[in-house]
């Protein structure tokens, strides 16, 4: 034991990786707003270095932060004294990651081929990039690959294109990976892709979405943050953008839209996991997608793909004021979690971003809602904080099969209910 984790830490030393040797996740359960304030003072103190991974959200639900090793007494001690419940969720977080790699290492072979590759493994950005080319090749009647910009280290962001007719029918808009570290996300956007390839013209649900409308899916929303969560640090959420004047790196891709730009439910510190950036639209991640989105023009359906939580959430996250279509984005959403739930029993919660997990100011879907797109979501994928970011390969699969179930059922109630 003790030689394997010498040999993990000096293996990850060596790839210049970021090791969270002795790091935990705390699961806090503020009982009042009262203890959720005290646990904001503890987000305050940056010498700490906590990551907060859900949360600091409502009284009662719960709040999970992983804390380096330094910090883990003087949090546990704080807690306690004023407490405030909480156990330890992950033990070991360099564990997981190392089992995470293991798990990879073994599948690493390249597959020639989309009926060869490895759906049930995580993978690099390179290895993602020559699945669509592959796919593409393979259904050239169906799939194509668009490049709608270039990130801030200047790498393609590239959107697949699933159609079988005219130009600009109305339009489904999926997008994976937005956060980089959310690897369940990016993993079930290639499932996905495989999935339409397969079933269209076998399955009549789908046949008749592409019938009628378009698909596009961005699988790799964040690709210079993906590519560092591989190559640095596994946890990194944000862009990779320099801000003037700091020496903290990123902007939070989910606070940078321009739907009530930097007010309450988002950071102006470029040291946070939520700071929303200079101005909306800095990050050219977003704007690439703003551009795409408004010159498209027919987008009907906008579904941004996050993890974890299993929450299926609708506008507005910066205001509790209810949307004006909210009755039947409910009733839809509810529609939806059940289909999910058919698979293997999976339980989501759904209603409004705000109500239903915390105040988010500059989202995505705030900002697509507004843009007149009525059937706008989130989604939090597996799990509920067993394994957070970390989720095992073994669940990409079931996942990625019980989202698309309620992916079907959104897609198809936009496709009979034209607006
Ligand atoms: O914090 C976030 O960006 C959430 C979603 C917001 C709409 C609240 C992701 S990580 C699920
Ligand atoms: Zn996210």
């Amino acid at each position: 034991m003790r030689v394997l984790l010498i040999l993990s830490v000096l293996l990850g030393a060596t790839l210049g990786l970021e090791n969270f040797v002795g790091h935990q996740v705390l699961r806090i359960s503020a009982a009042d707003e009262a203890q959720v304030q005290k646990v904001k003072e503890l987000e305050d103190l940056e010498h700490l270095q906590l990551d907060f991974w859900r949360g600091p959200t409502r009284p009662g639900s719960s709040i999970d932060v992983r804390v380096p090793f330094p910090s883990i007494q003087a949090v546990k001690i704080f807690l306690e004294a004023h407490d405030i419940p909480y156990s330890i969720m992950i033990e070991d977080v360099q564990s997981l990651l190392d089992e995470e790699q293991e798990q990879m290492f073994a599948f690493q072979a390249r597959a020639r081929s989309t009926d060869s590759f490895s759906y049930a493994t995580y993978h690099t950005l390179d290895e993602i990039y020559s699945f669509m080319d592959m796919l593409v090749a393979e259904n050239p009647q169906l799939v194509s690959k668009m490049e709608i910009g270039r990130t801030y280290e200047n790498r393609p962001i590239y959107v697949l294109k699933f159609s079988t007719g005219a130009n600009n029918r109305p339009a489904i808009w999926i997008d994976t990976g937005i956060h980089s570290r959310e690897w369940v996300t990016q993993a079930s956007g290639i499932w996905f892709a495989k999935k339409i390839t397969q079933d269209y013209g076998q399955d009549t649900v789908i046949t008749s979405i592409l019938n009628n409308m378009d698909i596009f899916l961005e699988i790799v929303t964040n690709p210079d943050g993906f590519a560092f969560t591989h190559s640095k640090n596994r946890l990194w959420r944000k862009t990779r953008s320099v801000t003037a004047g700091s020496s903290c790196v990123g902007v939070d891709p989910n606070r940078n839209w321009d739907s009530a730009f930097g007010m309450p439910g988002a950071s102006n510190n470029p040291c946070t996991e939520t700071y929303h950036g200079k101005n909306a639209n800095s990050e050219k991640e977003v704007k690439s997608i703003v551009d795409f989105v408004k010159s498209h023009g027919n987008i009907k359906g906008f579904i941004s793909i996050h993890s974890y939580s299993q929450l299926l959430l609708y506008p507005y996250g910066y205001t509790k004021t209810p949307c004006r279509d909210q009755q039947e984005l409910d009733q839809l959403a509810a529609a939806a979690v059940k289909a999910l739930a058919s698979l293997y029993g999976t339980k989501y919660t759904y209603g409004s971003t705000y109500t239903t997990i915390y105040q988010a100011s500059g989202n995505t879907v705030d900002w697509t809602y507004d843009q007149g797109i009525k059937y706008s979501y989130t989604f939090e994928l597996r799990d509920t904080g067993r394994y957070g970011f970390l989720l095992p390969a073994s669940q990409i699969i079931p996942t990625a099969q019980e989202t698309w179930l309620a992916l079907l059922t959104i897609m198809e109630h936009v496709l009979k209910n034209p607006y």
